[in-house]
């Protein structure tokens, strides 16, 4: 492999600072992939699970205090402040090189570092960037292995001797105390230390391809989003790509496998999790995954929920946290009704029900997204997928309704920027709070969210055909905490009406929130669920909404005059609207 002379210099630097025994360029082959599962093995970093069930798949127990991504602990270090804006944790880069550059000291002594380039991005696609991280983590390696396109292939998508993300990332001693995750946007910076976790720790991802993706996106005018992409085919064999924004752990997996419940539709996987979306010369929206693999949620994973994502999991896969049943099988809650008897719990003891749930609520897989039934065949088309509807979905047990579509882009912008969910175990805290998420990018925008408001604003008036915008809640609730819609593969049935929306047939009533199917607008058959109930589904009121919308213009004021104004006069429509 031919690395650049820039590149070198970066891991040298790193290598300076951190003083590992020996640093060991990756070229992504399997060979590589193998001596480091076998390695982890032999050192305990993974056990081997079942070989006639379960080949070549390992289960990786993390440090128990080290299972979500920590926001608190993550930054932006851009120059100024502002840039950040309110909603980021903000830390002076001087500052923050001198904490982080503290825990970096001779943190690799007598181990080794590997240094890691990746494409983010299908190979031979201009929308492709990539990366160089260095790690002193083989769980690290071995992930980003699954998760990007590691090797000499990033090395031919650079355009200049710089261009690529420089990533640094060291366990430490998974203390929290001791755990940094800095983005230096105007540096084409990470730096992580003191986890080991995902989000943490595969720079390629969240950091990457999100944080300091976004800030370049701003830039050059396009869009990094926390969205799945999927293509919904019709029984003409027409295909139409969504790409839909959830909060972590809210339903990006699930609905980019869905199996189709509708005779003749089905739907093709592209992304589970993140969208690179491009204008390109005629005016259409294109989106690209960057990511190679999946890192999904695994409990409620089930044959039930999602078939697509059992299926990808049975062979060559890394579980992280998840119980071991006596035959050595991974198991989670909601894979099986009676949880086998025996388990081992996330942490390897014995597993007491009273203890809690035997797989961490955030336990995970890993895998090629190749190994998906479901992928598209298209998936890794350089040019994207043409988008033609975008989807923003958030979890809330009460005043959002199951689907409605915005009235135009503004409209949509603004309904994106509105979003608010319940916290997931995605992340470390409590679970359940109501928190603000606009455009689910709220633990990923690198930059000021009102300047990222506007850049959503400006992409609208470049576009042929926008997108049609859609809002959907599958987490809506009855009074006795049940939920309203059956969600999973039931959710084919919104994305059907969606199409519909798309070529002008589908049927809807003018509402103050935007257009709501009406309840025959929405294909029901062999669904058992009463009309009241999908109506309630569907309901939307001023008593809860003028509220809402006083809440939501608290957290506009915290953007003061850097807020564009068209988000505030859609508020004040909307509010109109509801006769408020
Ligand atoms: P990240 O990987 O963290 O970004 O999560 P994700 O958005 O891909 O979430 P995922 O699809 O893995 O879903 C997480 C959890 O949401 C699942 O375990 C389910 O509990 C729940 N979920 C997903 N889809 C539905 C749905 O349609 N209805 C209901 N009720 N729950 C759902
Ligand atoms: C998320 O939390 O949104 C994830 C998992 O997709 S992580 O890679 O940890 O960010
Ligand atoms: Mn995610």
């Amino acid at each position: 492999m031919s690395v650049t002379s820039l590149a070198e210099k970066f891991v040298e630097h790193a290598a300076s600072m951190t003083a590992p025994s020996r640093v060991v360029w990756c070229d992504g082959s399997k060979a590589e992939y193998d001596s480091l599962i076998e390695q982890m093995l032999a050192d305990g970093t993974l056990l081997a699970l079942n070989e006639h069930t379960h080949p070549s798949s390992y289960l990786h127990r993390s440090h128990p205090s080290d299972v979500a991504r920590t926001e608190q602990l993550t930054f932006i270090c851009s120059r100024g402040r502002d840039d950040a804006g309110p909603t980021n944790n903000w830390m002076a880069p001087a500052e923050a090189k001198a904490k982080a550059g503290a825990l970096f000291r001779r943190a690799m002594r007598g181990r080794t570092m590997w240094a890691i380039p990746y494409l983010m991005g299908p190979a031979g696609s201009s929308m492709s960037r990539a990366g160089v991280m260095v790690t002193d983590s083989a769980y690290v390696v071995a992930s980003m292995h699954i998760m990007t396109r590691v090797g000499q292939v990033a090395f031919q998508h650079m355009r200049a001797e710089d261009d690529f993300i420089g990533g640094v990332h060291s366990l430490g001693d998974l203390s929290p105390e001791r755990r940094l995750i800095l983005h230096f946007p105007e540096e084409k910076l990470i730096w992580s230390v003191g986890s080991g976790y995902g989000g943490n720790a595969l720079l390629g991802k969240k950091c990457h391809a999100l944080r300091i993706a976004s800030w370049q996106a701003r830039q050059e005018g396009w869009l990094a989003e926390h969205m799945l992409i999927l293509g919904l085919e019709d029984p003409d064999g027409r295909v139409t790509y969504f790409a839909a924004a959830m909060p972590s752990a809210s339903g990006k997996t699930n609905l980019a496998m869905v199996v189709s419940q509708l005779p003749g539709w089905r739907a093709w996987t592209v992304g589970d999790d993140i969208a690179w979306m491009h204008v390109d010369a005629q005016g259409q929206l294109r989106a690209i995954n960057p990511e190679r693999g999946f890192f999904g949620v695994a409990p409620n994973t089930s044959p039930n929920t999602n078939p697509n994502a059992m299926a990808t999991v049975r062979a060559n896969t890394i579980f992280t946290n998840v119980a071991l049943t006596p035959s050595r099988e991974p198991w989670w809650e909601g894979m099986t009704k009676e949880p086998p008897r025996g388990l081992l719990d996330w942490q390897g003891r014995p597993w007491d029900p009273a203890s809690g749930p035997a797989a961490h609520p955030n336990s995970r897989f890993t895998v090629l997204a190749e190994q998906c039934p479901s992928i598209a065949p298209n998936w890794e088309d350089p040019q994207g997928v043409p988008i033609s509807g975008l989807i923003f979905g958030s979890r809330r047990t009460q005043v959002i309704p199951l689907v409605f579509e915005a009235f135009d882009w503004q409209h949509g912008v603004f309904l994106g920027s509105a979003m608010s969910t319940e916290t997931t175990a995605a992340i470390t805290g409590k679970v359940g709070v109501v928190r603000r998420d606009p455009m689910a990018m709220i633990p990923f925008c690198g930059y000021n969210m009102a300047d990222y408001f506007q850049q959503w604003l400006a992409m609208g008036p470049r576009l042929t055909r926008p997108p049609k915008i859609f809002r959907v809640n599958w987490f809506r609730r009855d009074a006795d905490g049940t939920f309203l819609w059956p969600g999973y593969r039931d959710n084919v049935r919104i994305l059907k009406w969606m199409v519909e929306r798309i070529r002008g047939t589908g049927r809807a009533e003018e509402r103050p929130i935007g257009y709501v199917p009406t309840v025959d607008a929405l294909d029901l058959g062999g669904l058992d669920i009463g009309r009241e109930r999908l109506r309630e589904a569907l309901r939307s009121d001023a008593a809860d909404w003028l509220p809402a919308l006083d809440d939501l213009e608290g957290f506009y004021g915290g953007f003061g005059n850097r807020l564009p104004v068209e988000i505030y006069g859609t508020l004040a429509d909307t509010r109109r609207r509801f006769g408020g």
